[in-house]
């Protein structure tokens, strides 16, 4: 068994419906078991700024799947949900990243792991260290590539504290 972290992502549509959809269809996916999800938060675009904002969050799956194999399980369940490729970090109904695995790491052509943008990245370090406060990224602890970026605190701030019907943000 392999653990992975996954980042899923919206910025189009129903944001918050599409994300849960996503970790229900993860949760059934054959040979992957979902073992925590974090809270969602709504964050800032990042890399193309003039874009509607995101919600966020982080998924910790186990499987017996390789890195590879289970990033085309992802995007099967993107394509479900709707998924239209337009624009390189340009908008979309849902995003699921394979970040990084305890267990594996890989550089194909489909995959690289760790992603090679997360350390500079808030918005998926921020939900990542609430399911792995210890995890390493990199050599570092998610707390020491927070540190360095200027961006968590607008993150943190709009963390979804309501699941039910009346989701609203801090
Ligand atoms: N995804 C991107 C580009 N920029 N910004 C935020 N806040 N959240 C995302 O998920 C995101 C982004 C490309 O995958
Ligand atoms: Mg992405
Ligand atoms: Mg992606």
């Amino acid at each position: 068994m392999a653990k992975f972290y996954l980042s899923i992502g919206a910025n189009l549509g129903d944001r918050l419906g599409t994300l849960r959809e996503a970790v229900q269809l993860l949760k059934t996916e054959p040979g992957v078991t979902v073992t925590a999800v974090s809270p969602f938060y709504e964050t800032p675009p990042w890399g193309k700024t003039d874009q509607p904002p995101f919600i966020n969050g982080a998924v910790a799956v186990e499987t017996d799947l390789s890195g590879e194999a289970l990033l085309v399980r992802c995007l099967a369940i993107e394509q479900r949900l709707g998924r239209v490729r337009h624009e390189k970090w340009g908008a979309r109904t849902i995003d699921i990243d394979l970040i990084c695995s305890p267990d594996e790491t890989c550089r194909s052509e489909t995959l690289t792991l760790p992603h090679p943008y997360a350390t500079e990245r808030a918005f998926v370090l921020v939900p990542l260290r609430d399911i792995a406060p210890d995890l390493c990224l990199c050599g570092r602890p998610l707390d020491d590539w927070l540190k360095r970026l200027p961006d968590t605190d607008s993150i943190r701030k709009k963390e979804i504290i309501n699941y039910g019907k009346n989701t609203h943000c801090r």
